[in-house]
């Protein structure tokens, strides 16, 4: 279990996945179907063999529970890891009249030149999203993500479903309940409406002996770049919701649909496995907040990291 969990994913990859072309091209090794348990009392699962940025996790995890689907909100964290989905409806509308920006992510990879232009151009872009109202009301919103699914799921008669607050409801008026599932996977909405369509696409606790544990089905997992993100974000919901409900942390779960590595990731991963575990950090609420979406990123802090350093790898886009 724990980070070794994380590490034989790794290996069983490199070593059993299958060549499989896919989306972005670049070409992964994948396997089908994968499951990782961590048992939340074993530490928090931050990965110690390469530094993971628990603050950009935090205040993703955040936004998301708000229901916040404009990023502003990420801005004002200084969170950037949302900015290309909208930055791609800006410069695809009529109001942008900067440089062409067409297929920016490849381009700003492989060409320089390039490169530098689009930084200005992000830069502009993120100054308007945060000083502008009516830009970042516009250009800002990503609609159909995760913080609408779980907050405001549209139902066909034109009301709203607060899944997250129902299943925190269910967890403490029926623990035991077989039926504590949050879904962000809404065919209706897949793809036309979403900047992604959500990889994480459904969650389930489970209560027993007074512990929490949350199962994460993620269909599509890049190994290298995502999923240590994912298993943070998921053990910091789990912790949450547990101490909402007033239980103790039990496990969290993580099951991968298709998971992979990609061509380009695998020099990385490599240096990663070479690496020695060190003991996991700890997670300090502050016992002062009462309600899960009353959470600010003061109220949360990681105690005793210390990761070897972090291994940068380029973004399949
Ligand atoms: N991906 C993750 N975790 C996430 C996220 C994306 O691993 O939380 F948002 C990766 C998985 C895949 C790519 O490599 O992003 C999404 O591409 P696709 O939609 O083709 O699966």
């Amino acid at each position: 279990t724990g980070e070794q969990a994380y590490l034989d994913l790794c290996k069983t990859v490199l070593e059993k996945g299958t060549k499989k072309e896919d989306r972005t091209n670049t070409g992964t090794l994948s396997v089908f179907g994968h499951q990782m348990r961590f048992d939340l009392n074993e530490g928090f699962p931050l990965l110690t063999t390469k530094k993971v940025p628990f603050r950009l996790i935090a205040s993703e995890l955040l936004w998301f529970i708000k229901g916040d689907t404009n990023i502003r909100y990420l801005l004002q964290h200084n969170n950037n890891i949302w900015n290309e989905w909208a930055f791609e409806k800006w410069v695809k509308s009529e109001g942008y009249k900067g440089p062409d920006m067409n297929d920016f992510g490849i381009r700003s990879q492989q060409d320089s030149e390039f490169n530098e232009l689009y930084q200005i151009e992000m830069v502009k872009f993120k100054d308007m999203i945060l000083h502008d109202d009516t830009f970042a009301k516009e250009f800002g919103d990503l609609g159909s993500v995760y913080g609408q699914q779980w907050r405001e799921w549209k139902t066909s008669n034109g009301e709203t479903i607060d899944q997250l607050k129902q299943v925190i409801q269910s967890i403490k008026n029926n623990p035991d309940s077989r039926r504590h599932l949050v879904t962000a996977w809404n065919p209706e909405d897949v793809p036309s409406n979403m900047a992604l369509p959500p990889c994480h696409t459904m969650f389930q606790f489970y209560v027993a002996e007074g512990k929490l544990s949350c199962q994460l089905y993620q269909r599509s997992g890049d190994i290298f770049l995502g999923v240590p993100f994912n298993i943070a974000s998921y053990a910091l919901l789990t912790h949450l919701i547990a101490y909402e409900c007033n239980l103790q942390v039990g496990e969290f779960i993580h099951t991968l649909g298709d998971a992979h590595i990609y061509s380009n990731h695998i020099e990385q991963i490599t240096t990663q496995l070479n690496r020695e575990l060190r003991s996991l950090p700890t997670l300090k609420l502050n016992e002062g907040v009462s309600s899960v979406f009353d959470f600010e990123m003061e109220d949360m802090e990681i105690l005793n990291y210390n990761p070897h350093p972090s291994i940068k790898a380029p973004v399949a886009v």
